[in-house]
């Protein structure tokens, strides 16, 4: 079971929290100039047609009384990491997605609950209670309808979807998650006006006029989802070494670090996002220092440089009693699974 969870107006709510004299008023982020677009509305302002890419030119003629302010990705992505340290907690696997929406897999989580409803209402308790930031949680067996579903009832909403066919017929078919608006507009003209539609369109119609997209698209319309939750099943993989001697020898001790990376390398069958190292001195100060890769990777080359690097860039040539190494935020891709649903 999946739960695509989305924070309600991202940026603004961190500014509203922020500055509660801004509650219930129009509150607009983007970039301040006159060229700039806007990043997020709230839903006050959006009352006045201001949206995330209105221009701010414009967005001030809609709305002269909002409440205009400047990015601030600091404050976002603190707020950002404690919500997805929370979500982290509940889900058995959690993929984020962006800095405000992340898909759980909440298989293991729901079996204390009487209902899904139930579960996704603790799942939003428990982010307010710890943040005091609202979001929309849509749940269904499906990334996809997980993910359209959150987006039903916001802000502030929970959907159930029992049955992703019969949710998504009636919806136009540019909410499905890749139909963007040429590609919505193409449709239209063929007469696909709704994820029904498209449903009931001939097979070889729709591989002759949409291609392989419009394939994949149309066995959402059925109901049938293919995508993949990036799953992380043990959180990090580690080893340390206490030296039979406390030593300062910087040679000797890389020869133990880069033995020690070889043998984590060895125990994790996944791709790592994060490495660590961990210097014990002989007077039990200890320090560790990581380093985040850009992309999860499973290559023992980079784990060996980025250790070495790590360790020189921070080693303090004092008597060394112990070091470690160890990777984490650790995923693997596997197949989300349709099955014990309803
Ligand atoms: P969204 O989740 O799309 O939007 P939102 O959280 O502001 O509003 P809601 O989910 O309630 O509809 O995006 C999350 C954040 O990403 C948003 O707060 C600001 C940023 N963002 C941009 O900077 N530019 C954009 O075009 C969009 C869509 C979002
Ligand atoms: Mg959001």
């Amino acid at each position: 079971m999946i739960a695509h969870v989305d924070m309600d107006c991202f940026f603004c709510a961190c500014e509203v929290k922020h500055n509660p004299e801004f509650a219930g008023k129009p509150v607009i982020v983007g970039s301040t100039g006159s060229r700039g677009v806007v990043s997020t509305a709230n839903y006050e302002a959006r009352q006045f047609n201001v949206f995330s890419a209105t221009p701010i030119s414009i967005a001030r003629h809609r709305c002269p009384d909002g409440i205009f302010l400047p990015v601030d990705y600091g404050l976002y992505s603190q707020e950002s990491k404690r919500v997805m340290g929370i979500l982290e907690d509940i889900a058995d696997d959690m993929q984020q997605v962006s800095v405000d929406e992340a898909y759980l897999d909440i298989s293991r989580f729901i079996k204390t609950f009487n209902s899904l409803e139930d579960a996704a209402q603790a799942i939003k308790d428990r982010i307010y209670e710890r943040t005091k930031l609202t979001c929309s949680i849509g749940i269904s067996h499906s990334k996809v309808a997980a993910k359209i579903a959150s987006d039903y009832r916001k802000p502030g909403g929970i959907t159930i979807v029992r049955d992703m066919k019969e949710f998504l017929a009636p919806l136009p078919i540019g909410k499905i998650p890749g139909i963007g608006k040429v590609s919505k507009q193409r449709y239209q003209s063929l007469g696909i006006l709704t994820i029904g539609d498209l449903a009931k369109k001939d097979r070889f119609w729709v591989i002759d006029n949409l291609g392989k997209a419009g394939v994949h698209f149309q066995d959402l319309a059925w109901g049938i989802d293919h995508s993949h939750l990036e799953r992380r099943t043990t959180k990090s993989h580690s080893r340390e070494h206490t030296l039979q001697q406390d030593t300062a020898d910087t040679d000797g001790l890389l020869k133990v670090l880069i033995s020690l990376a070889e043998r984590v390398h060895k125990d994790t069958q996944q791709s790592f996002r994060v490495i660590s190292i961990k210097i014990r001195y002989n007077d039990f100060t200890t320090i560790t220092r990581d380093r985040s890769l850009s992309a999860p990777i499973r290559s023992l080359p980079l784990l060996t440089e980025t250790a070495r690097a790590l360790f020189l860039e921070n080693y303090e040539q004092k008597p060394v009693r112990l070091i470690g190494v160890k990777v984490s935020n650790l995923c693997r891709e596997v197949q989300s699974t349709l099955d014990s649903f309803r």
